[in-house]
């Protein structure tokens, strides 16, 4: 059976379809100065590093006509979706809802909540839009994994210690074999990235697997 190398141990694919690329909230909001990441008070351009590899794996995958989901962040426009708690959270300056340089903080459609252009989806892939970290957590995501018979993902994104363990941790409960692309995630925390990677492949693959891009790359060839 083709695997992929990873760690702790090598990461078995499975055969025909099953496989899908999780793309976790490339957004700009969170990789672009201006957006929710900036005004949380971190410096946003660590994450740009990430880009050129998710962008291989995105072609990868379109070549092999393997399924790609991306997920957003983001609440609806009157925050129904947003609570309190969140949305009150931190002491920042701008809070989500308010207008900010690339409209209004971490709201769905707003210009600030589109996937940076090198990674805009093709019209037929699947955008997920959720309003907490886990992107499974009040979104279709496991029925449309279900629906697509998919058993083991693939996960990249931002940023790798919140959204992506948080979705990575939700996946593992829910039975899929998930491997987090070591460079493929990045953090605005580069010590808590490395915590991500060690603690989530510790105890023989607690949550799942860790692999570099390139190994997933020649995996799947
Ligand atoms: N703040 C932070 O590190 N992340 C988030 O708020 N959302 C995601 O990780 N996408």
């Amino acid at each position: 059976m083709p695997a992929i190398t990873a760690h702790p141990y090598d990461y078995e694919l499975p055969t025909a379809t099953g496989l899908a690329l999780l793309i976790i909230d490339m957004q700009r909001d969170f990789l672009e100065p201006g957006g929710f990441g900036a005004a949380l008070g971190n410096d946003v351009h660590r994450l740009q590093a990430i880009v050129p590899t998710i962008k291989k794996l995105q072609a990868a995958f379109r070549a092999l006509h393997l399924p790609i989901f991306q997920t957003v962040e983001g609440h609806q426009p009157d925050l129904s979706d947003c609570p309190p708690s969140k949305r009150d959270r931190g002491k920042g300056t701008l809070k989500i809802g308010d207008c900010g340089p690339m409209g209004r903080i971490l709201v769905l459609g707003e210009p600030g909540n589109r996937i940076i252009d090198e990674l805009a989806p093709l019209p037929d892939e699947t955008v997920i839009s959720k309003p907490g970290k886990g992107a499974f957590y009040q979104t279709n995501l496991e029925f449309l994994l279900k629906t697509h018979n998919i058993s083991h993902l693939i996960i990249t994104g931002v940023t790798t210690e919140v959204c992506v363990q948080t979705t990575m941790r939700e996946a593992n409960d829910r039975g899929y074999e998930c491997l987090l692309v070591e460079d493929g995630t990045e953090s605005y925390f580069p010590e808590f990235k490395q915590a991500t990677l060690e603690m989530v492949c510790a105890q023989g693959g607690i949550v799942g697997w860790c692999a570099r891009a390139q190994a997933v790359l020649a995996g799947l060839n």
